[in-house]
């Protein structure tokens, strides 16, 4: 077996490019790898045959990377997260290894139609929303920027739900990804880890009867077992790997149980340990406190660690040095557990003693932050967490412990100080506050966002930034332009590239020499031409799918996005309704032209979030169905809000509705998808807006409404929303309309509830930001009114909005927090 020692064995010759290769390629896999004739094979045999000859291309790069950072013995980094929201990904291959041409020629000469088979490629759904889609951007970034990273998470068998409508409802199907394999993920059987839950903790005393050591005995065991996905960066710069773990029962051969026949629960176990990984949990913005998230979280957390352990130790290196070769990036709380299981790792399985394990845990990781909503903030009660991980417990005592006594002796805290840095709340039922314990527990804390990350100092962390006052910092977030440019946009790249050269495809910030542009004709009409094509696009997609027919020379309105109170669709609508009303009074006004787009998804169990859908499907059927705003007004909700139906949407876009309560939306990051493509947005100042006009120009972007301050101050102060809704007409109006049932004549009393609620709290301040909204709205009439005017404001966007890149975030990332 030895006669050759492993470093003679040459490596295989990379794979070629030229399109007669890859058309050989392609019948020889469906042929060998699909067992397939191509008579019969059916074009999702051809879709596999493809990613399969574009895969080996992806691994020739895989291997070199892999090597590159072994021999480097390089800091790597870790992003650990519970969502990677990834879409589709052979388009993404191919255009970063630069084969798109020659997939396409390789596939038109065996008569296949790319787009065909492309669409058929199931959108991988592994997230909810922003957070779980910054993931995957920043994943691509990192491979781009040549960082050698690694995401971790978990390999969920359904994604992210799929939304159907019924009478305008929204029902909930099962999300099924994996229903014909998966081309693009490797098992690796070898890198499987033993987890446990439940159980109790043993001491072990030495000869003068201290405890020194502590042993935990879990009642439960599960496996945890890697797939990994490779990730190519742009020009193939590097590939870098997802790695998302599967639960699998404990051999069952080998249970007590089914050695003692019991067939029948040994397989229950097995079913029980395969539900860890079963299902994503479609909350975004709720922590639903249930016993099955949390066991999701430490499984991937302790599956994680144990990897990055061994590989660490298997590179030579020793456990003190852990946090000069290793960056572990929290998202959000979901991973926070992480901070005890490394504790219990160094301390129980390694021998080292507390303090020393504290150190090397809090220098290793860094923690984002992406919500101030007190309702998403994870806690969990101190029984359940106990019952569950009663190690885990114990540590967070002797870290609380700990902490606390540096706050009191060093920084004097009070006892009220103390109680909000405290990793237990006792305001009610006891429970573990996973923010604190993420932020204790790092050396970094970012928010994502400039002014996300102020209100964080002010809010949620004030006494513990008075504790560590250097910790918090800023991180605005970004989006590849790969994916929501070249890839989703091919007519404005191509006419970019036409325009100023390639220089922008390696450098998102190159993009402003199309400023010099903005106000030439030729070059605007060009644009023009663009967004009118991708308009037709979606009213394509529209059409087929719906049934219902948009005119491309309307302005298209678009909000996509998570349904939720805070982003205040609600808000858009009701404004639709006074329009529609304005439309009908003054048919005289040379009106502009709209359809009103919107789609998202609601939590399944988040109340008015599926009563604000009914109610723009209800809105639509009404408008749609009126003869007189046809031609001016169209309202369509469009089903099931993906990641790939967005990559349609975006590049179709007139007006971006980037309208949350100020002081609510950590960032967005549709805001920048939709600006970068040449939208005008029409936004609050909140979350990146505030950024995003400062690089577009305040004469590019369409602000509107309260400051995050101002409405800080009306809630504090109490406002009186039922007295601004009567000194607005239109308001009052359109209220009325919704709540007396002109949408909804089948239930009048449908949307009482939802206008009861803006008369009388008006949490989200829609009745308060009302006229403002409706005024900023007429201004956007006005500017489209004017092309050129228009034109140019687009055009600025889309050259401004370079800094966006998550190429710039992940630098920043790189160079303040990793320093990989
Ligand atoms: C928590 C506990 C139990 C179950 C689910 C959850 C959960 C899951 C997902 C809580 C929150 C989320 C997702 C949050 C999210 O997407 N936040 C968004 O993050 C983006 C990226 O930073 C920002 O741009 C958005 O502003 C922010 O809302």
């Amino acid at each position: 077996m030895d006669t050759v020692s492993k470093a003679d064995i040459p490596l295989p010759k990379p794979r070629a490019f030229e399109p007669e290769v890859l058309a050989a390629e392609i019948i020889e896999k469906l042929t060998y790898a699909i067992g397939k004739d191509t008579k019969v094979a059916k074009p999702h045999d051809w879709l596999t045959a493809t990613i399969l000859v574009v895969r080996e291309r992806v691994i020739d790069k895989w291997m070199e990377a892999t090597r590159a950072a072994y021999v480097a013995n390089a800091k790597r980094v870790y992003y650990l997260s519970l969502e990677f929201l990834i879409g589709r990904l052979m388009r993404d291959a191919m255009s970063n290894l630069q084969m798109m041409d020659e997939i396409k020629e390789a596939l038109a000469s065996l008569g296949v139609d790319i787009n065909v088979i492309a669409g058929l490629e199931p959108d991988a759904a592994l997230g909810n929303g922003g957070l779980g889609r910054l993931a995957a951007c920043f994943m691509e970034s990192m491979a781009t920027v040549n960082i050698p990273a690694y995401g971790y998470g978990i390999r969920y068998v359904h994604g992210l739900f799929r939304q159907q409508m019924a009478e305008g409802w929204q029902v909930e199907l099962p999300e099924n990804w994996l229903a014909h394999g998966n081309p693009w993920e490797f098992e690796r059987r070898e890198s499987s880890y033993e987890i446990g839950f439940g159980g109790g903790v043993e001491t072990v005393n030495n000869s003068s009867g201290e405890d020194v050591r502590f042993v935990w005995k879990p009642s439960e065991r599960v496996i945890a077992t890697a797939f990994d996905t490779p990730v190519v960066g742009w020009r193939a710069e590097r590939v870098n790997t997802l790695r998302l773990w599967s639960a699998q029962p404990i051999d069952p051969i080998l249970l007590d149980a089914f050695n003692a026949g019991d067939h029948i629960g040994a397989l229950r176990e097995s079913n029980k340990a395969e539900t860890l990984t079963r299902v994503l949990y479609p909350a975004d913005a709720t922590s639903a406190g249930q016993e099955l998230r949390l066991r999701q979280e430490y499984f991937f957390c302790s599956a994680s660690l144990q990897d990055i352990l061994r590989r660490h130790v298997q590179h030579g290196n020793s456990l003190d040095t852990l946090p000069d070769k290793v960056a572990i990036q929290l998202n959000d709380t979901h991973p926070a557990v992480s901070v005890c299981e490394l504790m219990r790792l160094l301390c129980d399985i390694h021998g080292m003693d507390f303090d020393a394990a504290w150190d090397i845990t809090w220098r290793t990781f860094s923690y984002t932050n992406h919500t101030l909503l007190p309702e998403a903030l994870e806690s969990w009660p101190v029984p359940l967490f106990e019952r569950l991980l009663p190690r885990h417990m114990q540590l967070v005592y002797a870290i609380n412990a700990k902490i606390l006594i540096e706050a009191r002796r060093q920084k004097g805290m009070n006892d009220q100080e103390i109680s909000k840095i405290s990793l237990i709340d006792e305001s009610g039922d006891r429970r573990v506050r996973m923010g604190n314990l993420a932020f204790i527990g790092s050396h970094s804390v970012n928010g994502v966002s400039a002014l996300h990350t102020e209100l964080m100092k002010e809010t949620v962390f004030a006494d513990l930034h008075k504790l560590y006052p250097t910790r918090i910092n800023n991180k605005t977030n970004g989006i590849t332009p790969r994916r929501w440019l070249m890839q989703c946009n091919p007519k404005l790249t191509a006419l970019i590239r036409e325009a100023i050269g390639d220089a922008f495809l390696d450098d998102a910030e190159k993009l402003t020499a199309l400023d010099a542009f903005a106000d030439d004709k030729a070059f605007q009409e060009k644009f023009a031409a663009v967004k009118r094509a991708n308009k037709e696009q979606l009213a394509n997609l529209v059409a087929s799918r719906m049934g219902i027919r948009l005119d491309p020379s309307a302005m298209f309105d678009i909000q996509i996005k998570r349904i939720h109170e805070y982003k205040r669709q609600l808000l858009n609508i009701i404004e639709t309704v006074a329009l529609y009303d304005q439309m009908r009074s003054h048919p005289e006004r040379d009106w502009a032209p709209r359809v009103k787009l919107f789609a998202g998804k609601a939590a399944p169990s988040y109340h008015n979030a599926k009563l604000i859908i009914k109610l723009a499907n209800d809105v639509a059927r009404v408008i749609n169905n009126d003869p007189s705003v046809r031609g001016l007004l169209k309202v369509v909700f469009v089903p099931n809000y993906n990641v790939t139906l967005a990559e349609t949407m975006v590049p179709a876009a007139d007006l971006s509705e980037q309208i949350s309560t100020a002081g609510m939306e950590a960032s967005g990051t549709g805001n920048m998808k939709f600006a970068l493509n040449g939208a005008l947005t029409i936004g609050t100042l909140d979350g990146a807006n505030v950024e995003m006009r400062d690089h577009v120009g305040e004469d590019n972007i369409v602000i509107f409404g309260m400051t995050a301050a101002e409405v800080g101050k009306l809630r504090a102060e109490g406002h009186n929303p039922r007295a601004v809704i009567e000194r607005s007409r239109e308001l009052s109006q359109a209220l009325s309309a919704i709540a007396t049932g002109v949408f909804s004549p089948d239930d009048r009393g449908r949307f009482g509830g939802l206008v009861d609620g803006l008369y009388n709290h008006d949490w989200f301040m829609v009745a308060a930001d009302f006229d403002a909204y409706a005024k900023a709205q007429r201004q956007v009439d006005g500017i489209w009114a004017n092309p050129t005017d228009w034109f140019g404001k687009t055009i600025r966007n889309t050259a401004r909005m370079g800094w966006f890149s998550s190429d710039r975030t992940i630098r920043q990332y790189t160079n303040d927090i990793w320093r990989a």
